[in-house]
């Protein structure tokens, strides 16, 4: 993705396919430049899109900021989702990736998976915390940029879940996150709507079994809008940011975005 400013006038309140086309790439060039304002009606949301980074919010919206950028974001990414299989499509994917594995790692019952915020005091959770959060499942396509495929079903919690459940939707001034395995052997810089998106998940389970080692255990993330590198597995941190940081991948020159 190139970081080219883009200039784009309002758009009115139809939208048609080609408006939530057009939407989808301003959001990614705004989230890459700083962006510009557009309003923008979308599936009967009236939603308000601001500059992630600028101060000058329009009053009538200023109560409202967060939830215009961060729901109205995923509800908008909503409307590309990935498809989804029956249960009986489903089947095992190959274990691609060792990256970050330690053999020291801790249980599952010593597993913390902690989340940094600017501005916050840093936060742990155990796993036994996260049952608090209703469970979901999603069968969706795994696929690895190597150009493998496998359709998998997987069952954990929503990461918007998880970040509404415990309080942890960042500030509209940090829309990015790194997320980390422990001593962060392997990275995944990731924004805000990927990781609000409904179809991106926290899994302790592939395929009706509790992950195994090889496949993340005891937890890792699933987002079928995302090529696998961006699933990582062994999730321990994630720490919110300013601006996006580069990644395993990216710093090995793959697409930061790697969306599908
Ligand atoms: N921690 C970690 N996560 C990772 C990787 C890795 O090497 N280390 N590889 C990624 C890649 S390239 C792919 S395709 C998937 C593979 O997941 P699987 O081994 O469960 O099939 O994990 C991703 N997440
Ligand atoms: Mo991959």
């Amino acid at each position: 993705m190139t970081d080219t400013p883009a200039i784009v006038p309002p758009e009115s309140s139809s939208a048609g396919p080609s408006d939530v086309d057009r939407m989808r790439s301003v959001t990614r060039r705004s989230f890459a430049t700083g962006g510009i304002a557009a309003l923008a009606g979308v599936g009967g949301w009236t939603w308000l899109q601001t500059r992630p980074f600028a101060d000058g919010i329009p009053s009538p919206f200023r109560q409202m900021h967060r939830f215009n950028e961060q729901v109205g974001r995923a509800l908008f990414s909503a409307e590309h989702r990935a498809p989804e299989f029956p249960r009986s499509r489903a089947g095992n994917p190959r274990v691609n990736g060792r990256i970050g594995w330690q053999k020291d790692f801790p249980d599952a019952e010593g597993w913390r998976l902690s989340v940094e915020i600017p501005g916050a005091p840093a936060r742990r959770f155990a796993l036994s915390e996260m049952t608090r959060l209703p469970r979901t499942e999603l069968v969706a396509e795994f696929k690895c940029v190597e150009g493998w495929s496998q359709v998998v079903q997987w069952s954990g919690w929503r990461f918007s879940d998880f970040l509404t459940g415990f309080g942890l939707l960042p500030p509209a001034s940090a829309p990015f996150a790194l997320l980390a395995t422990p001593g962060a052997g392997y990275t995944a810089a990731l924004d805000l709507p990927s990781l609000l998106h409904p179809q991106t998940l926290l899994c302790d389970t592939m395929n009706g079994e509790p992950l195994t080692p090889s496949h993340g255990a005891p937890l890792r993330l699933v987002l079928p809008v995302k090529y696998g590198i961006k699933n990582i597995k062994w999730l321990s941190s994630i720490r919110f940011e300013s601006a996006r940081s580069t990644d395993y991948w990216t710093s090995r020159g793959y697409d930061w975005y790697a969306g599908l």
